[in-house]
This record gives structure tokens, sequence and C-alpha cells, in this order.
């Protein structure tokens, strides 16, 4: 007891003089940006913050990422000397050129991130000092065509010139980068390409040129990437490509991407060296009278997709047509006009069939053979004008996991279609107009774990008759009732018991104004909810129903009505790691403050707050470069008082040196939080259960002597550091000077 509460008092007086501190604990942080440890790495994150230049004196030279997308940033000076860099994310500026001077002494980048600029220029030796650069992203510049080697680089595996505006690629042009593994040229209106360029990479692994506006491909052109496996020409024109000569050379390849390519004609040998081809999309292209059995021939024994769906096949099938692709796992032809008798045929030979989809196909009826599948995983026979009666064709496919028979104009599903599916695992039913469901429905599905009902106009959530009286459904644990018009009772729980162990629910756009105490009695194990895009408000007790929600992990909140959260609504939800409050109409006021500080304080990582700061999924190569923010707006006497709080200057946290005109309302959370004035809570600081144990306050605040000599202790040293630090920082202010004064002198 004595050794808790010391060490309590070590806490709180630890945290007193961090308080104080500031940042100083951290690396070195720009002004306008939030900096973070990622895993290990510090990580500065200055991304859209409208920045016109690299703020380069305030970087702290251990920096790992550096992420300056979607500022404003025009030119680039030199980084300080012995920066130790990783990766650099310029994405989204306004960078015109790409100069040596900018990235000398970069010797540690690995990654960097051009995209997005207005970039016309590189020059070739840029990354020269870089000797460990491995990935280059210059996708969306308008960088056109270049003489001589793009890039000198010993070590660079990946590049990505998709959307540069290159017409032509020089005979030269890869001829320093010759360890390339995967190139993008996608989206580049090349038109032609001349025979040899790819000749140097002998690396290659990964080609894509897609939607280059190919309209010619010469037979040699991959004469010697003999370890090209992944290869992608989609949305070119290349009618008039001889693919047997093309392919030929491709003895390893393993993928193939041939979608909407403009072939109308494949001949028998297409195909016949690529032996070991495993996926092979041929999907809109206008096939009409493609014979497959011949094309696929007999050699293409390692097959085992083949999507040709879209390809306007006029069929019929024939019942020879997959015979010889005994390896076939996955077809996918969907969007064929097809007839269920031709289908019943052509797939006769394909007992080994995993997964078939049939989406799309106008079929009124479904093949009855489906007996014959007794492996079928997976169907999709979703969007078909599907009579309701020929559900029942389905009750043979006892092994199936997974059935989409979403949007196929079903109004009634009968009471045994599902009987003896009791290995399945996903059953989506969504955007039938079902208004109901029949008792007993889905009563053995007792494995499932997926259920989906989206769009199906059903006003009351799931009855409990669905399902078997007397059983739980163990595995079902999730299901997804978006979209729907729900009607919510006032009170009692909105589940049956039968699902208990339901643990992500979906219930977005329902049209949900309040959510009664005990709406999820029945579902108290939930981690995961979707209530976003309804019309909850921020009134009291209106969140109340998170209050048995002992396991929630994630919450998503947002869009729907609230002008203000209080943290406190998340004190019986000690697992929430994600919290989503986007797209609501909060007013900006202390309470939003408030969240971050609990975020950052209780929870101890800023992640919890959706948008708050760069998340993992914001740190990738060729990701999503936008951030989302938290809005919130300003009342107009707020407004008009903007200026004052600017220039007060809170206790523990770190003001921006350089106060702006607030004229505008939508802000990060970040930049709102030290902008807005708001003190940071102290008495969420301390977990209020944590310290009423330790003071056992029903006793009476009595604590030992020897206790409150530790404490004094722990408090003096607190104050040392504290003294300590502010002479460190003063010194440190002072070298720099110093160094700023010897530097301008010389
Ligand atoms: C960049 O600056 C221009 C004006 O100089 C401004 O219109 C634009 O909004 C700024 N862009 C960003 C992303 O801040
Ligand atoms: C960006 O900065 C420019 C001037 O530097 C200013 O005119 C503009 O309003 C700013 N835009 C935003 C969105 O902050
Ligand atoms: C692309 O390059 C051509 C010249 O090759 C030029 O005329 C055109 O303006 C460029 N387009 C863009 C969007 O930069
Ligand atoms: C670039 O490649 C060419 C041809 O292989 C070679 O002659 C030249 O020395 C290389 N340049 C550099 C800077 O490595
Ligand atoms: C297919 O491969 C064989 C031997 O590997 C080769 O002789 C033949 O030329 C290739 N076919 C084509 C069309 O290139
Ligand atoms: C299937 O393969 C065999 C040899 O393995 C061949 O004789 C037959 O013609 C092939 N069938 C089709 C339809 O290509
Ligand atoms: C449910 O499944 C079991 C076992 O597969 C089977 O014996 C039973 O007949 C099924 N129930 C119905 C109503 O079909
Ligand atoms: C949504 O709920 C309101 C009542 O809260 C009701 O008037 C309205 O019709 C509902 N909207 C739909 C699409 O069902
Ligand atoms: C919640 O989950 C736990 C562990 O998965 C389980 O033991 C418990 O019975 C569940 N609670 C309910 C009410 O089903
Ligand atoms: C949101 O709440 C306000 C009152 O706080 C109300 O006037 C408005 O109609 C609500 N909006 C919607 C879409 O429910
Ligand atoms: C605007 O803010 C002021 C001060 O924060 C507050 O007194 C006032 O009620 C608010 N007005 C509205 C319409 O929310
Ligand atoms: C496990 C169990 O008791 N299952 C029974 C549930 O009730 C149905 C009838 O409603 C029986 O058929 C099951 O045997």
């Amino acid at each position: 007891m004595a050794l808790k509460t010391s060490l309590v008092f070590c806490l709180i007086a630890t945290g007193l003089s961090y308080a104080f501190n500031g940042d100083s604990f951290e690396l070195e942080c720009p002004d306008e940006c939030d900096c973070h440890y990622f895993r290990i790495n510090w990580v500065t994150d200055c991304s859209e913050s409208n920045l016109t230049e690299v703020p380069y004196d305030e970087l702290s030279l251990s920096v790992y990422i550096l992420d300056l997308n979607g500022n404003n940033i025009t030119t680039l000076k030199p980084f300080p000397n012995d920066i130790k860099m990783r990766r650099l994310q310029i994405a989204d500026n306004r960078l015109t050129r790409v100069e040596r001077e900018a990235f000398k002494g970069l010797e540690y980048l690995i990654d960097i991130d051009l995209s997005g600029n207005n970039i016309s220029y590189v020059d070739p030796e840029a990354f020269l000092d870089s000797r460990g650069l491995l990935n280059v992203e210059l996708q969306d510049n308008p960088i056109g065509n270049v003489e001589g080697p793009f890039l000198v680089s010993p070590t660079l595996q990946y590049l990505d010139l998709s959307n540069c505006n290159i017409t032509s690629i020089n005979s030269q042009f890869f001829d320093n980068i010759t360890t390339l593994m995967t190139v993008d040229l996608s989206n580049n209106p090349l038109k032609n390409l001349a025979t040899g360029v790819f000749d140097i990479l002998t690396s290659i692994e990964t080609l894509k040129l897609n939607d280059c506006k190919l309209s010619n491909i010469s037979e040699v052109l991959f004469a010697n990437a003999a370890h090209l496996k992944n290869l992608e020409l989609a949305g070119n024109y290349l009618k008039h490509t001889d693919w047997s000569e093309v392919l030929g050379k491709l003895v390893r390849l393993e993928y193939l991407n041939l979608r909407k390519t403009g072939i109308t004609y494949l001949s028998e040998d297409t195909f016949s060296n690529c032996t070991y081809l495993v996926t092979l999309v041929l999907a809109d292209n206008e096939l009409h009278d493609l014979d497959v059995a011949a094309t696929l021939g007999s050699s293409v024994n390692h097959l085992e997709l083949l999507d040709l769906s879209n390809c306007r096949i006029q069929g019929p099938l024939s019942g020879e047509a997959f015979a010889n692709a005994t390896r076939l796992k996955s077809l996918y032809l969907s969007g064929n006009p097809l007839f269920a008798a031709d289908l019943q045929e052509a797939l006769a030979p394909l007992p080994k069939l995993e997964r078939l989809f049939l989406s799309n196909c106008g079929l009124r009826n479904l093949p009855d053979n489906f007996n014959v599948f007794d492996n079928l995983l997976e169907l999709d026979i979703s969007h078909n004008p599907l009579n309701n009666v020929f559900t029942r064709l389905l009750a043979p496919l006892e092994k199936l996991e997974y059935l989409n028979m979403g949007h196929s104009n079903l109004s009634y599903i009968g009471p045994d279609s599902f009987a003896k599916m009791t290995s399945m695992k996903r059953l989506v039913l969504s955007g039938n107009d079902l208004l109901s469901l029949e008792a007993g429905l889905f009563g053995n599905l007792t494995q499932l774990t997926t259920l989906e009902l989206e769009m199906c106009g059903l006003k009351r959530p799931l009855n409990a008759n669905v399902f078997f009286k007397n059983l739980t459904y163990m595995d079902l644990r999730e299901i997804k009732l978006g979209s729907n018009p729900l009607v919510i009772p006032d009170k009692g729980p909105v589940f049956p018991k039968q699902l208990s162990q339901v643990t992500t629910l979906d219930l977005s756009n329902c049209n949900i104004t309040s959510l009664n105490v005990d709406a999820f009695k029945n579902t108290i194990n939930l981690t995961e909810l979707n209530l976003s895009g309804n019309r909850l408000r921020s009134n009291d007790g209106n969140l109340a129903f998170l209050e048995i929600l002992k396991h929630l992990e994630k919450i998503n909140l947002s869009y729907n009505n609230l002008t203000t959260i209080d943290p406190q609504i998340f004190t019986h939800n000690p697992k929430l790691h994600s919290l989503n409050l986007l797209g609501n109409p909060f007013i900006c006021d202390c309470k939003i403050a408030e969240m971050w500080d609990w975020a950052n304080m209780i929870k101890g990582d800023l992640d919890v707050l959706v948008g708050a700061k760069s998340a993992e999924k914001d740190i990738v190569v060729k990701g999503n470069k936008k951030k989302k923010y938290l809005y919130c707006h300003y009342n107009e006497t707020q407004l008009r008082n903007a200026s004052l709080m600017l220039n007060k200057t809170v206790p523990g946290r770190r003001p921006f040196i350089k106060p702006r005109e607030l004229i505008y309302a939508n802000r990060t959370w970040a930049k709102y939080v030290r902008e807005s004035g708001c003190e940071p809570v102290v008495k969420i600081l301390r977990p209020i259960a944590l310290v009423a144990e330790i003071f056992d306050f029903k006793n009476g605040p009595k604590i030992p002597t020897g206790v409150v000599i530790v404490a004094l202790i722990a408090i003096i040293l607190g104050l040392a550091t504290l003294i300590m630090t502010i002479r460190l920082f003063r010194r440190k202010n002072t070298t720099e000077i110093d160094s700023e004064t010897s530097r301008k002198s010389r």
C-alpha cells in the first residue's frame, strides 16, 4: 500500500515536470508540424499545413519520416548535413524541378515520394548520394519526355512513373537503374514502345503498362525479360497484336492482365508457352466468338483463375469450354449474358471449382446441377433478375461458405433455403426488398460469421424467430444492417439473445435518431460499432447506451448530428482505441480540446481519434495522400474573441510562435487544440478509480509518514528535473544563437 502510494506520487511529480517542460522530452519538431513516434521512429508530420517552404532549421537530425504532403512548397534547398531521414514525402505540392542540390547528402534515404507535383525536370543524378535508395514515386507529374538515362541509382527497385505525360521512352532511359524489379508506366500516352527499351532490365518481375494508349506491341518487346512474372497491359487498344508471339517469350509469366485491350480474337496457341500461368484476366474484351477451349489449349496446366467478366461472350458456351482447365478453382463469368442450360453443360467438367462468379448475367433461372460442385465454397449470383422460386436449386451446396444473392430481385426467401448449408460463413442478401424474414430462415446456419442485410427495406432489425430459439450462434460475429430505415424501440434491447456473440455491428445510414440505454443489452460483447450517417445528437444521455459495452474497441459516430462531445461518455469503454467523429457539426468548444487530452493522456495514443494524426495507412508507398480532418465551427461570438485567445499562453500546451489571424473555422484537430486557449484538463489526467483506491477515502485521508517522505523526495526530484531542463533549454538556445552568429560572420 505504502509502496503503491509513493509510486503514484512519483508519477504525479514526474507528470508535473513533464507538463511544465512542454515538449522538451521529445525530439525537435517544427512549429507548424505534429511530431510523434511511429513504432520507434520519429515522424515529423507537416502535411496539409499550407507551408510554402520546408522548415529546414527546425528538423531533428534523427527524423525518420518527414511528411510534407499537401503543402504549397515550390522549391527545395539542401537539407541539414547528417540528417538521417529514411523516408521523405513531398507529394501534392507545387515542385517543378528535382535538382541534385536538394537531395545532396541524404545518405540514409530509402523512399522518396514526389508524386502529384508539377515536376517537369528530374536531374538524373539527384539521388546519387542515397546509396540505399529503393523506392521512387513520381506519379502524377508532367515530366514528359526525357533524353538519356532517367536516373542513376545502383539499388533502385521500385519506380512509379504513372501519369507523367511521357510519350516515349528513349533507348538509354533505364541504363543506370538496372536493378529495377517493379516499374509502373501506366497512364502515359506512350502509343508505341521501341523495341529493346526493357532489354536492360534483366531483374524485372513486375511491369505495368495499363492505359498507355498502346496500339501495337512488338513481338520481341519482352524478349529479354525472362524474369517477368507479372504483366499488366489493361486499357490499351491492342486488337492487332500477335499475342502468341509476344507471350511466347514470357515463359515464367504467372499473372497476366489484358483487361479491356480491345481483343476480339485469340488464336489457339496464344498461351501455349506460358505454362506457369496461374492468373489470366481477359475481362472487358469483346470476345463474342471466343472458343474458350481452343484458346486455353492443353498447356495451361497451372491456370487457377480465369476472369472472363464482361466479354460479351455470345455463347452458347460449349460443353467443352473448360474441359481441359481442370485445375481451375476460380471462374469469373459475371456480366456475360448467359443461360442456365448452357452453364449447366459448360461447368459440368469442373467439379473442383471452388469459386464461381455469375453476377449480372441476366439469369432468371439457375443451372440445376449444383449438386456436381462438391467443392464449391463461394458463389456469387448477385444482380440477376432471379425468380424467388429458384433459390431452392441452391439447396445441394452443402459446403458453401460464401453466398451472395444481393440485388437479385428477391422479395421472398423460403424458410428452408439455407437449411443444409451448415458450413456457411458469409451470407449476403443485401439489396433485395425483403421487408420481412421467414421464421427459422437462418436457423441451421450454425457456423455463420457474417450476415449482410443492407438496403433490404427492413424496419425491424432482426427478429428472434429467424434463428432457432434454443441456440446461441457462437460464430456469428458480424451483422451488417446499413441503409435500412430501422425503427428502434424506445425501450429494451434491439437484438435477440441468439446474437450474444456478435462483435461487429453495422447500423450506418439507418435513420437512427436515438438509441435507448438497453439497446445493446443482448449484444454486450460488441467490439466494433458503426453508427455513421445517422442523426444522433449530443443531448444528455443520448450516448448512454455505451455504458454496457465494456469490450468496445472501435466506434464510428461520423456524419451524425453531434455538436459537442465529452470524454466522460467513454469512461466505461476502457478498450476503446478508435473513435471516428469526423463530419459532425461540432462547435469549437473546449470539450474538443478535452477529447484530445483524453486520447493523449488517458489512451496514450492520438491514433485513437480518427484523423487526429497520420495513421499507418498514410505512411505507405502509393497510399492515399489526403488526410481527413476534424471540422468544427466557431460561433460568431467566439470568432470575435479569437484574437484574444491566440495571445494567451496556456501552461502545458505548446503555443504557436507566430500567431495568425483566425479567419477560417476548419482546422486540423492538432492546430485547433493549440489555438483554442483551452487549459489542459487535469481531472482527466488522473484515472479516478486508481486515485480513490490508493487514498482509500472511506477510511479518511490518512497517509503514513514514510509515504509522505518518499513523496517529498519524489517531488524534489521532479522539480530538480524541471530546473535542469530549463537550464539546458536556455543553454541550447545560446549555443544556437552562437552558431548563428559565427555562421553569419563566416
Ligand atoms: C497555396 O497558395 C495559394 C495562394 O498562394 C492558395 O490559393 C492555396 O489555397 C494554397 N494551397 C494550399 C494547399 O494551402
Ligand atoms: C495559405 O497561405 C496563403 C498565404 O501564404 C494564404 O493566402 C491562404 O489563405 C492560406 N490558405 C489556407 C487554406 O490556409
Ligand atoms: C504533355 O506533353 C505535351 C508535349 O509532349 C504537351 O503539349 C502537353 O501540354 C503536356 N500535357 C500536360 C498536361 O502537361
Ligand atoms: C550509366 O550507364 C551507362 C551504360 O551502361 C554507363 O556507360 C555509364 O557509365 C553509367 N553512368 C553512371 C553515372 O553510372
Ligand atoms: C515457345 O518456346 C519454345 C521453346 O521454349 C520456343 O522455341 C518457341 O519459339 C516459343 N514460341 C514462341 C511463339 O515464341
Ligand atoms: C485437351 O487436352 C488434350 C491433351 O491433353 C487434347 O488432346 C485436347 O484436344 C484438349 N481439348 C481441347 C478442347 O483443347
Ligand atoms: C439442419 O442441419 C442438420 C444437420 O445438417 C440436418 O440434419 C437438419 O435436417 C437441418 N434442418 C433442416 C430444417 O433442414
Ligand atoms: C426517418 O425517421 C423519421 C422519424 O424519425 C421519419 O419521419 C422518416 O420517414 C424516416 N425516414 C425514412 C427514409 O424512413
Ligand atoms: C462474451 O465473450 C466472452 C468470451 O468470448 C464469453 O465468455 C461471454 O460469454 C460472452 N458474453 C456473452 C453475454 O455472451
Ligand atoms: C440536427 O440537430 C438539430 C438540432 O440540434 C436539428 O435542428 C436538425 O434538424 C438535426 N439534423 C438532422 C439531419 O437530423
Ligand atoms: C457562442 O459562444 C458564446 C461563448 O462561447 C456562447 O455564450 C454562446 O451561447 C454561443 N452561441 C451559440 C449560438 O452557440
Ligand atoms: C441444440 C438444440 O437443443 N437444438 C434444438 C433446438 O430446437 C430445434 C427445434 O426448434 C430442435 O430441432 C433442435 O434439436
